[in-house]
């Protein structure tokens, strides 16, 4: 789903294992993906009595799945139709003995892909005149589709590394490296944000800076930004026909390398040395935390055909792993995650689809930084004590080799990334543990004040 953006159907029994389903829904309501939840229940009259797994399944997801309806064999077939919603809905089944097979209840064959929105095409072509652009959470073909477009424009482009432009041979002069720290210095007049909300802070500060005009194109409705001052949000049909001009000069944006080489052991200096590693054609899933922001710092072209993708809808660390087996599933190139090691601890269950999946070529590469490490980059925490920081961090000692013997992975540890050259081809667990004093180096340095451009 997350891969094609097909719909597809997820299917449980009843109870809570319906509800094990709400943190996914809430995912793909935040990236407007088209989830469909098909929940079994059991007799409607059973509810509010405590009968075994009878719980309150109508309308479990509140505003995050558009309920289709509370079906039982009392009920008229269900035809579900074509629709162009990007969005998750459920339909709950109640069953009740005996159960009979050949009735037809719910005929899903018009089930098909969200259709762009038809009113778009009456609307007179777009023209926008920016300054910078913003790019994150863009499938590869969108990132296709809207790259010419962007190269035409010549305004610089800090992009993440899901916004899936860094193949792109024309833009790598416009891609601007250095990402949070290029955007300090950045003075635009109008921004265009392209797919997901970003997640550099500058963009949290841009609700205060107000002056400063943005324009979202993007599949999901959502703007990103609570103030509506100045802002407008797009559907990304409105990409077709649009036509885009740069104003003035680059907006003072400076370049900022970051010399990589020289921390290579280090968190981000890992995220470079693996992006040299994954050969082309790979399909890559970045984890929380650090990882998703350590990859945008670090990377810089990416090998022909090789898509990041992500779950930063909600930026929840839970169903990662699972997310990215799913992600997998239908891609025949290497697939890699990437992913913070309280993230996999999260997912430990994971795997056990694995067996099922028949996909050589799978390598879930964890980021053992002994626990969640982004909250030592919080400054506000940075004066708790060390006892308290460490309860916050979930600091622990674990070892993923039993977790990858558990499922029968091979399983390897290394600080060489020469190791992970030409793999063997079945599943691989690989545990890097980059080397805290140098990510410290490096974040110390990095973080030096930005002199401004005159
Ligand atoms: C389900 C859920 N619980 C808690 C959080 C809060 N949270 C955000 S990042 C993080 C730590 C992640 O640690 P790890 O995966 O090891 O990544 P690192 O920070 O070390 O890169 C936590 C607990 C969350 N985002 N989602």
């Amino acid at each position: 789903m997350m891969a094609d953006r097909h719909p597809v159907a997820v299917v449980t029994t009843s109870g809570t294992a319906a509800a094990e389903l709400l943190p996914a829904v809430i995912e793909a309501h935040y990236q407007s993906l088209p989830l469909f939840l098909l929940t079994a229940d059991r007799p409607k009259s059973y509810r509010g009595s405590g009968a075994p797994q009878a719980i309150e399944q109508n309308r479990l997801f509140g505003v995050y799945a558009q309920p289709l309806g509370d079906w039982d064999a009392t009920d008229d077939p269900i035809e579900m139709y074509e629709t162009r919603d990007d969005r998750p809905r459920h339909l709950n089944v109640c069953l009740d003995e005996p159960l009979e097979t050949n009735v037809i209840g719910v005929d899903f064959h018009g089930v098909g892909l969200p259709q762009p929105d038809p009113t778009m095409g009456d609307k007179a072509p777009l023209s926008l005149v920016c300054d910078l652009v913003l790019a994150s959470g863009m499938h590869p073909t969108d990132a296709k589709e809207v790259a010419p477009l962007l190269a035409k424009l010549g305004a610089p482009i800090v992009a993440e590394a899901t916004s899936n432009l860094h193949g792109f041979r024309d833009l790598q002069p416009l891609l601007i490296p250095g990402g949070e720290r290029a955007l300090q210095s950045a003075r635009p007049a109008h921004v265009l944000r392209l797919g997901a909300v970003p997640s550099w802070r500058w963009w949290r500060d841009l609700e205060e800076q107000t002056k400063i005009r943005v324009t979202n194109l993007t599949r999901s409705k959502f703007s990103g930004l609570a103030r509506t001052e100045n802002v407008e949000t797009l559907p990304w049909e409105a990409t077709q026909g649009l036509q885009l001009s740069a104003a003035g000069n680059a907006c003072g944006i400076l370049r900022f390398e970051p010399e990589l080489e020289k921390f290579a052991p280090s968190e981000p200096g890992w995220m470079r040395q693996l992006t040299k590693v994954i050969p082309a054609g790979s399909r890559v899933f970045l984890g929380n935390s650090l990882p998703i922001r350590e990859m945008n710092l670090a990377l810089q072209t990416t090998k022909p055909g090789v898509e990041f993708f992500a779950n930063r809808g909600a930026n929840g660390i839970d169903g990662l792993v699972s997310t990215f087996l799913g992600a997998s599933a239908a891609h025949r190139g290497e697939c890699w995650l990437i992913v913070g090691d309280l993230s996999a601890l999260y997912d430990l269950a994971a795997p056990w689809i694995i067996a099922q999946m028949d996909h050589p070529k799978l390598r879930i590469v964890i980021i053992n930084n002994g626990g969640g490490k982004i909250f030592s980059r919080v400054n506000n925490l940075r004066t708790l004590s060390e006892k308290a920081l460490g309860v916050i961090e979930n600091r622990h000692s674990l070892s993923f080799e039993p977790w990858a013997q558990m499922w029968g992975l091979e399983y390897v540890q290394t600080d060489d990334v020469h190791d992970l050259e030409d793999l063997l081809q079945v599943p691989i667990v690989i545990e890097i543990k980059p080397d805290a004093l140098q990510t410290e180096t490096f974040w110390r340095d990095w973080q030096k004040p930005v002199i401004r451009p005159r």
